[in-house]
């Protein structure tokens, strides 16, 4: 780690130790999201890292970002995603925005004052996203939404949404994308999901009727929201691997504690060489996910973006959490299970890491997919 990205690391323990830690318990239980410490973070420079300057960000790379979410994690998965997601609309908005939209909704979202949410799954396309069916119809001074979003990331806390739906024919050519404001006439918000874990952040269904959209809202052109779409998962899944990274060590923090100080049979429980092997296994796991995510940062930072290692990245990463912090609950034992520990509620942070921005499964497609890629063209 570089000087600035240790500062950012210690900066980071400091307020998560004093602004976010003391509430997670409570917060958890009773799905608790508070405005004012997303306010905080973005008052630090956090909620708007790899933006340029110009627009308000802090201008640096996807390596020190990778490294602020994996120290907000270890404190709070759910506002380590906040803050993921968020980027991630900047980041669209960056790259495929024209001037005036770049001015218009970027410095809100980096300045932690407003959230950004992306908008992609439905009940009936997941997995298979390009399935999408929520429309975006023509009309004079720009189109009309009908159609539903599910699972979306800060749904009915963020105040701009980008939007994929169908302007055309059916498939991925199909698809644009659009910067929605919450407060659009013809836009509300369905159901809060009740969810095992990411309790603090919340996660709602989108309802679009009759949703009249300006044409200046239009990311780029007609057709291109797919590939847009594609592109921001990119970077957004070897962020989610760095949230799995922090999630992760967090639980090897409290396994190792634990087990030091906890006695039987005469000795501490760390003592004992069963346990011993899976602290080393799980610490060994952590450091390979973490040096692939920081790969797969770099990769980015560099402008050489490779889709199969940041998929890597996410696979590993994210499967090691959920390893990790299972380990985690069985080395604590009665307790571990318990609300007085959190490894239970780090447990139930790491499944959805599995699952979202694109399901392991996926991960692996897109991964085999590269690989028949390069075996072909050799
Ligand atoms: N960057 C830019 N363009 C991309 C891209 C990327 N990373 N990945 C694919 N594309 C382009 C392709 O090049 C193709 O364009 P052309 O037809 O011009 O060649 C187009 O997008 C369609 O790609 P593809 O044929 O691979 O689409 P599929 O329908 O087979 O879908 C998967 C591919 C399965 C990988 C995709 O649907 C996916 O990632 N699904 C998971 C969705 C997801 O992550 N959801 C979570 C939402 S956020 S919680």
């Amino acid at each position: 780690m570089n000087e600035l990205q240790l500062e950012l690391k210690n900066q980071l323990e400091k307020f998560c130790q004093q602004q976010i830690e003391p509430h997670m318990e409570h917060d958890d239980e009773t799905e608790t999201f508070r405005m004012e410490i997303f306010n905080q973070l973005g008052e630090l420079g956090f909620t708007g890292m790899p933006l340029p300057e110009e627009y308000g960000g802090m201008g640096l790379s996807y390596e020190d970002f990778s490294i602020a979410l994996c120290e907000i994690a270890k404190s709070s998965v759910a506002y380590a995603v906040t803050i993921s997601v968020s980027s991630m609309v900047q980041a669209i908005i960056n790259e495929f925005g024209d001037e005036d939209q770049k001015k218009k909704f970027l410095p809100a979202l980096a300045s932690g004052s407003e959230i950004g949410a992306f908008c992609l799954s439905e009940s009936a396309s997941g997995s298979d996203a390009s399935a999408l069916t929520t429309t975006a119809k023509k009309v004079e001074g720009g189109y009309v939404l009908n159609g539903s979003k599910i699972w979306i990331t800060s749904g009915g806390i963020a105040k701009t949404y980008i939007v994929m739906a169908r302007t055309g024919a059916p498939g991925p050519s199909g698809i644009s994308a659009f910067i929605v404001r919450d407060g659009a006439a013809g836009f509300s918000f369905g159901k809060k999901e009740k969810k095992m874990g990411w309790r603090v952040s919340p996660t709602r269904e989108l309802l679009f009727h009759n949703c009249f959209i300006p044409e200046e809202n239009l990311l780029a052109k007609e057709g291109e929201g797919f590939k847009i779409a594609m592109a921001a998962l990119e970077k957004g899944r070897f962020t989610i691997g760095a949230i799995a990274v922090g999630c992760a060590e967090r639980a090897l923090d409290e396994s190792v504690r634990y087990a030091l100080s906890r006695q039987q049979f005469k000795q501490a429980i760390f003592d004992f060489q069963g346990l011993q092997f899976m602290m080393a296994d799980m610490a060994t796991e952590i450091e390979c996910s973490r040096l692939l995510v920081y790969q797969a940062a770099r990769d980015y930072d560099n402008h050489t973006p490779n889709a199969k290692l940041a998929c890597m990245a996410k696979l590993k990463a994210t499967d090691t959490a959920m390893k990790v912090t299972t380990d985690a609950v069985q080395i604590l034992g009665g307790v571990g299970y318990t609300r007085e520990y959190p490894v239970e509620r780090f447990m139930r942070d790491a499944k959805v890491l599995q699952i979202v921005e694109g399901t392991n499964q996926i991960q692996r497609v897109v991964i085999a997919r590269n690989l028949k890629k390069e075996y072909s063209t050799h």
